[in-house]
C-alpha cells in the first residue's frame, strides 16, 4: 500500500470511474484479454458483494465464511446481506497513520484459531492469537504471539496467511522510509525486509520450524524463510500446487511478482535493496544468489504499486482456472499472469477495474474478491 501524491488527482479519477462501472455488473461489458498464445480469454464482470469501511484484508473462515478486515480495526463476516456486525473491534489499539492499521488476518487450517496483523499505537506491527470455538471468537483468549518495531510508518507489509505445510508465514516490509536506508532487505539478522515462517502452537510464544533456512547460521534470525524483499504486501500460495507467489512493492521504477515452488526449502533472495525487480537499485551489486521476479512492470503505465493475489482454482470461471489475478492499488486493473514451472507464459488483463485494489481474498470455494480501500468488496464472476 503506498499513496503517492503525485498520483492523487490520477487514483480520485479512477475511483470515480471504478465506482461507475462497479455499480451494476452489467456495466462490465469490456471485452476480456487474455493476450496468450492461443489461450481462451476468460470472460469476468466484477460483482459488488458489500461494501466496508477502508476494507483492508479478508480470509475463509469456518462454515464457507469470509472473514474481512477494515483497516481502522474491525473485523466483519460477510454474510448474503453484505457485511455483519463487528466481531472483533481493536480500533482503540490502532492507528491509520502513514501505512498503518490492521493489516492482515488469517485463520489456521482447521479454523481453531484466528490471527491478527496490525500496527500497535506506537506502529510496531504486532500479530495476535484469538482461539475460535463454534465458528466464534474467544476475546478472552487473545494472546501476542509476535511483534517487530518498525522505523517508519511506511513498509510495514502486514501480510499473513497459514502455508500448505501448516505453519503461519507472516510478510514484513523493510521498515520504510525510502531506499531501505538501514540495509534491512539484505540484513538476515533483522525481520524487516522478510517472509516469516513460525509454528505459532509450537511454543510459548512461537516455536520456529527446525527445517526453517537459517536455523543452523548464527548470524541470521531463525524465523526468516526468504528474503530481500522491500513492501511484500500481498502473498499467497497457490491453492493448487502449493507454490508461492509474492507481490512485492517497488520503489520507483518496478513492480515485481516473486515465485517459489511449493518443494522450495526457503532461503530465496528476492534481491532488495540491491535489485529493485531485474535491476541493481542505486548502483547496486546483483547478489549471487538473487531470485529474479518471475515478473516485473514498470511505471509506464498507471500502475505504482503492485497488489499480490491468488491463482484462481475456484469452479465459477473456468477459463481463469490456473491463472495468477493480481492488480496494481493506482491503476486498478485486473491482470493475470500464466505460470508454468517458474517461468511467466502468458500475461493479460480481465477487462475489468477494481479501484484501489488493496487486496484479494479467496473464500473457500476458491473464488475470489477484490476488495478497494474505497470500501468496495466485490466477487470476480463469470460474465
Ligand atoms: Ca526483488
Amino acid at each position: 500500500m503506498k499513496v503517492r501524491t503525485r498520483s492523487s488527482a490520477i487514483i480520485g479519477a479512477l475511483v470515480l470511474a471504478a465506482s461507475l462501472t462497479l455499480t451494476t455488473a452489467s456495466a462490465q461489458e469490456l471485452p476480456a484479454d487474455v493476450s496468450t498464445a492461443g489461450a481462451p480469454p476468460a470472460e469476468v464482470v466484477l460483482t459488488e458483494v458489500a461494501r466496508a469501511q477502508a476494507p483492508s484484508a479478508g480470509a475463509a473462515g469456518p462454515d464457507g465464511t469470509v472473514w474481512i478486515a477494515e483497516r481502522a480495526g474491525t473485523v466483519r463476516v460477510l454474510g448474503d446481506d453484505g457485511l455483519g456486525e463487528p466481531v472483533l473491534d481493536i480500533s482503540a489499539e490502532t492507528t491509520i497513520d502513514g501505512e498503518r492499521g490492521l493489516l492482515g488476518v488469517a485463520f489456521d487450517p482447521e479454523f481453531a484459531h484466528f490471527y491478527i496483523s496490525y500496527t500497535d499505537l506506537e506502529g510496531t506491527s504486532t500479530i495476535d492469537e484469538f482461539a475460535v470455538r463454534d465458528g466464534q471468537l474467544r476475546p478472552e483468549t487473545r494472546r501476542t504471539v509476535l511483534t517487530q518495531e518498525q522505523p517508519y510508518a511506511n513498509h510495514n507489509g502486514g501480510d499473513i496467511r497459514f502455508g500448505p505445510d501448516g505453519y503461519l508465514y507472516i510478510a514484513f516490509g523493510d521498515g520504510g522510509s525510502g531506499g531501505d536506508p538501514h540495509g534491512n532487505g539484505q540484513n538476515l539478522g533483522t525481520l524487516l525486509g522478510k517472509l516469516l515462517r513460525i509454528d505459532p502452537r509450537g511454543g510459548e510464544p512461537y516455536a520456529v520450524p527446525a527445517d526453517n533456512p537459517f536455523v543452523a547460521d548464527a548470524n541470521a534470525k531463525d524465523e526468516i524463510w526468504a528474503y530481500g524483499l522491500r513492501n511484500p504486501w500481498r502473498f499467497s500460495f497457490d491453492a493448487g500446487t502449493g507454490d508461492l507467489l509474492i507481490g512485492d512493492v517497488g520503489q520507483s521504477e518496478w513492480e515485481e511478482i516473486d515465485w517459489a515452488p511449493a518443494d522450495s526449502p526457503g532461503g530465496e533472495n528476492y534481491g532488495w535493496s540491491s535489485m529493485e525487480g531485474n535491476h541493481p537499485f542505486r548502483g547496486g551489486t546483483e547478489p549471487a544468489d538473487h531470485v529474479p521476479p518471475v515478473h516485473e512492470y514498470d511505471r509506464s503505465g498507471l500502475g505504482c504499486s503492485v497488489t499480490g493475489g491468488y491463482v484462481y482454482r475456484g469452479g465459477a470461471v473456468a477459463d481463469l482456472v490456473g491463472q495468477y489475478v493480481f492488480s496494481d492499488y493506482c491503476d486498478g486493473t485486473i491482470r493475470t499472469l500464466r505460470i508454468e514451472d517458474g517461468e511467466v507464459t502468458g500475461e493479460g488483463d480481465l477487462g475489468v477495474e477494481g479501484g484501489e485494489v488493496i487486496s484479494f481474498v479467496e473464500d473457500g470455494d476458491g473464488e475470489l474478491y477484490v476488495l478497494a480501500i474505497g470500501g468496495t468488496i466485490a466477487r470476480i464472476d463469470p460474465a
